[in-house]
C-alpha cells in the first residue's frame, strides 16, 4: 500500500451505524450496506483487489479464495471470534496476517448459553408458546408441565476458555456443580475460584453429567468432538447446550438420540450447517424436546459495536506498521 493512501478495505456484511461511520472515515471502506452475503466469486475479486477483508463467520475465505488473492492483500480482521471461516494456514503461507475479536462477546455468549441451560430443562420455549398459541390455556394444575430441577445438578463444561469460565461463575450462582474438560488444565487457584473439577477424559466426564455445554472452538481437532459414540456415553437424564459451533457435535447422531430418549433434550444456537437447520431438529423443537436459536449468543448492540471497534485497532495497528492485539497463528488452533 502506498504510503499516506488510506487503506481499501472491503467490509462483507453490515455492521452497526456508528462503526461503519469510523471505518469511512480511517480506511477507503467498500460497505456492504444491503447487507447480502457475499458469493465465493465476489470474496474472489475482494481478495484480488482489497488491502484488508473484514469477514464474519458467514463468509467462507478458504484456500481457492486465498489462492487467487491480489498481491495487496495483508490482512483478514475478522469480525468475530471464532476464525474456522478462514483457512488461517494458507492465509499465513501467503503473508497475510489474521485477525479476530476475542473477549468482547464473552458475557453475551455465557449469558445465552445459561438461558439455554435454564430453557430446556425448565420448558420455556414450550410454556410461552402455551399463550400464544391456538388453543386457550386450560389453567394451572399441580402436574402440568413439570420440567427438572437445575440446582444441585452436575454441569460438564467442554473447552473452559474465557467463555467456558464466564458460563461457570453464572452456572455456579444457579447451583450447578461445575465439572470441565479441556486439553489443557487450569491452576488450582483458577479450579478453586470456579468451583471447577477437572476431567482429563472426555468420555468419563460427559458419561456423569446432567449438562453438559459445549463452549470450545471449531478446529481440525475439535470437529464432531462430540461424536456418535461420545454422544451414547451421554445418560438419557442429560441435556446438551451448545452456543459454540455446529460441527463440534455430530448433530444427525444428536438428533437421533434424542428421538430414541436415550438423550434428554438439547439447545442449540449453532448448527452444522447453518443457515440449514436440520428438519429433524426443527421436529424436536416442534415436541418440546429441543430449543433451537439462530446464532443469537452474541447478538447485542454493545457487542457488535465492541467487535467492530476491535475490528478498527487491529486494521489501524497493522497498517500503522504495529503487531496487531488480536492476530490468530495456526499454532493457536
Ligand atoms: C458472531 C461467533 O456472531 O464470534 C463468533 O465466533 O460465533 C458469533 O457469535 C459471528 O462469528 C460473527 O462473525
Amino acid at each position: 500500500m502506498a504510503t499516506g493512501k488510506k487503506p481499501l478495505v472491503v467490509v462483507t456484511r453490515r455492521l452497526p451505524d456508528a462503526i461503519e461511520m469510523r471505518m469511512r472515515e480511517l480506511f477507503d471502506a467498500r460497505l456492504n450496506t444491503d447487507d447480502k452475503p457475499m458469493s465465493q466469486a465476489e470474496l474472489v475479486a475482494a481478495a484480488k483487489t482489497a488491502d484488508v477483508i473484514v469477514p464474519t463467520v458467514t463468509d467462507h475465505i478458504d484456500r481457492a479464495v486465498l489462492s487467487q488473492s491480489g498481491e495487496r492483500l495483508k490482512l483478514i480482521a475478522n469480525f468475530g471470534n471464532g476464525v474456522d471461516n478462514i483457512d488461517v494456514a494458507t492465509a499465513v503461507q501467503r503473508g497475510i496476517t489474521v485477525t479476530n475479536t476475542p473477549g468482547v462477546l464473552t458475557e453475551d455468549t455465557a449469558d445465552m448459553t445459561m438461558a439455554l441451560i435454564l430453557a430446556v430443562p425448565r420448558r420455556l420455549a414450550e410454556g410461552a408458546q402455551v399463550l400464544t398459541g391456538s388453543q386457550e390455556w386450560s389453567g394451572w394444575s399441580p402436574t402440568w408441565m413439570l420440567g427438572h430441577r437445575i440446582w444441585g445438578k452436575r454441569l460438564g463444561i467442554v473447552g473452559m476458555g474465557r467463555i467456558g469460565q464466564a458460563v461457570a461463575r453464572r452456572a455456579h450462582a444457579f447451583g450447578l456443580k461445575i465439572h470441565y474438560h479441556d486439553r489443557r488444565r487450569m491452576t488450582e487457584a483458577a479450579e478453586a475460584e470456579l468451583h471447577a473439577t477437572y476431567w482429563e477424559s472426555l468420555d468419563q466426564m460427559l458419561a456423569r453429567m446432567d449438562i453438559i455445554s459445549i463452549n470450545c472452538p471449531h478446529t481440525p481437532a475439535t470437529y464432531h468432538l462430540l461424536s456418535a459414540r461420545r454422544l451414547k456415553l451421554i445418560r438419557p437424564e442429560a441435556y446438551i447446550v451448545n452456543t459454540a459451533r455446529g460441527e463440534v457435535i455430530d448433530e444427525n447422531a444428536l438428533a437421533r438420540l434424542i428421538e430414541a430418549g436415550e438423550i434428554a433434550g438439547a439447545g442449540l444456537d449453532v448448527f452444522e450447517h447453518e443457515p440449514a437447520v436440520s428438519p429433524k431438529l426443527v421436529k424436536l423443537a416442534k415436541a418440546g424436546k429441543v430449543v433451537l436459536l439462530p446464532h443469537l449468543a452474541s447478538a447485542t448492540l454493545e457487542g457488535r459495536v465492541d467487535m467492530g471497534e476491535k475490528v478498527i485497532v487491529n486494521i489501524k495497528t497493522f497498517m500503522d506498521g504495529h503487531r496487531p492485539p488480536d492476530r490468530v497463528l495456526p499454532s493457536m488452533l
